[in-house]
């Protein structure tokens, strides 16, 4: 008896990995070494296609982007994933240092960084954290998630599209990155990209929501809310169109 207690705690501890969960962080990366058309809405579009054992869902995610040269406030970048009736959206980028004073945003070149929703602080203002005075951005941040178009939106922009979209999803199938330069002068190349995915078994079966418990339940009532609300977007022109 004490054993089986034991072993329960374990598991619940994260020190066993129970039997029908595939524990871990699973990365998946593309190095396009793409030129981003400079002052165009056609952008880069980018896909990672995702393997993995059925049944189960996005329990954490991270995003990592790798990019060189032109300026950093001309960039436009959004994740977009779609699995059955879930469709998960997220800006990464929206014109970072653009507001109503500065529209042309930030001339730093380049990005080195990580996304992450629990970062510290959003990565649009994020001279206010960090200056990396004209070189390149690195470090952990949140993704921009302003839904208003590139050339529109200031810091001061409603913010929704986070990295949480994707939570709840099966995280098979196509994963898709696009980034856009909407201002002329300056030329950026996203030289590679990846996600990060920390799965959850999905809690169809009993022995698994067992195991997993309050957790599982928890995910799935998030994915079904997601569904309910999902609208598709339109990959190649949504978000950037002019006013
Ligand atoms: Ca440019």
């Amino acid at each position: 008896m004490k054993l089986k207690h034991a072993t329960v705690l374990a598991i619940a501890a994260g020190i066993i990995a129970p039997p029908c969960a595939i524990a871990g962080v699973y990365t998946y990366t593309s190095s396009p070494g793409a030129i981003i058309p400079d002052g165009s809405d056609l952008g880069v579009i980018d896909t990672i296609n995702v393997t993995f054992a059925e049944g189960h869902i996005v329990a954490g995610l991270r995003v990592t982007l790798d990019i060189t040269g032109g300026y950093n406030g001309d960039l436009f970048a959004y994740l977009y994933h779609e699995s059955g009736d879930n469709v998960g959206f997220s800006v990464l980028l929206n014109r970072p240092g653009r507001t109503a004073s500065d529209p042309d945003g930030y001339p730093d070149t380049g990005f080195n960084i990580t996304f992450d929703d629990s970062a510290p602080a959003d990565i649009h203002s994020y001279r206010l954290t960090l200056d990396p005075n004209g070189g390149v951005l690195t470090g952990i941040w949140q993704p921009d998630a302003r839904t208003a178009s590139p050339y529109s939106v200031f810091d001061t922009s409603d913010r929704s599209a986070f990295l949480s979209s994707f939570l709840g999803h099966d995280p098979r199938g196509d994963w898709t990155l696009f980034v856009a330069d909407v201002s002329p002068a300056g030329v950026s190349t996203l030289n590679s990209w990846s996600i990060e995915i920390v799965p959850a078994p999905e809690p169809t079966s009993l022995a698994c929501a067992a195991v997993m418990g309050l957790t599982a339940l928890t995910w799935q009532v998030r994915r079904r809310k997601h569904a309910a609300n999902a609208t598709k977007p339109n990959i190649n022109s949504m978000e950037v169109t002019r006013d």
